[in-house]
């Protein structure tokens, strides 16, 4: 069984993978994080399976690992807090909300997570994030830092913006995804700055999910 990720208030940081489940079948699912339990640090959730196993999914999951919702809300205050607040209340260590809602709704996540963790995204690590977020990835970085937001998401799709968002956020919590099916490297995000890397189709599409997580473990542990 996984440690409790924010029990100490400190995310647990012994492999830096952080499993994308988006696989949208509830017990292949659990099956895959069974599987793979021993080289994550948390499990990140998102629609995908929410939307097809149910919100029961979160608390099924915290109790075999940390669970980050993958919810990127982005939406008034108010409704911010509702949903961070009952991810939260389901088992969740940690929310993740977009920055670009402005300083009210990044506080709102903050004080709703009630000790759990939100983690903003700044630049998108797909091509069209070059579009908007990247224009605005250091002012929404530097805005997180400044509302309390315990981390960030930046793109492992391109290394040089996590060494430009870890500039802005100091030693608060970067994770990349982007790695494998998006092109990105495990290895290349954590030499830039990336604290976890997050990664899903490339594990949990694969034939053997176990093989492809030692493998990213062990890429990962070339640079540190
Ligand atoms: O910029 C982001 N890029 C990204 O891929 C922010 C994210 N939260 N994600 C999520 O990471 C995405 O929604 C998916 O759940 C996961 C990457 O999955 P994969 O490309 O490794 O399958």
């Amino acid at each position: 069984m996984l440690r409790r990720l924010y029990a100490d208030d400190n995310m647990r940081k012994d492999t830096r993978l952080v499993l994308a489940l988006d696989e949208t079948d509830g017990e292949k699912a659990l099956a895959i994080v069974d599987k793979v339990s021993e080289y994550i640090d948390a499990v990140k959730i998102n629609w995908p399976l929410v939307l097809t196993a149910g919100p029961e999914m979160i608390t099924k999951l915290s109790d075999i690992s940390e669970v980050i919702c993958d919810f990127k809300v982005a939406d008034i205050p108010n409704t911010v807090s509702l949903i961070v607040s009952n991810a939260v209340k389901r088992g969740a260590s940690a929310v993740i909300v977009h920055a670009f809602t402005g300083d009210d709704s990044l506080r709102a996540a903050v004080e709703a997570a009630n000790g759990a963790e939100i983690y903003a995204v700044t630049e998108m690590s797909h091509p069209g994030a070059k579009m908007f977020t990247a224009q605005h990835a250091e002012e929404m970085a530097k805005l997180g830092v400044e509302c309390g937001a315990s981390g960030f998401i930046a793109p492992a799709t391109r290394p040089d913006r996590i060494k430009a968002i870890r500039a802005v956020v100091g030693d608060k919590k970067i994770l990349s995804p982007g790695v494998g099916a998006q092109g990105g490297s495990a290895s290349s995000a954590i030499q830039a700055g990336a604290d976890y890397v997050i990664v899903g189709r490339a594990i949990y599409n694969s034939e053997d999910p176990k093989a492809v997580a030692r493998t990213v473990c062990e890429d990962i542990r070339t640079v540190i």
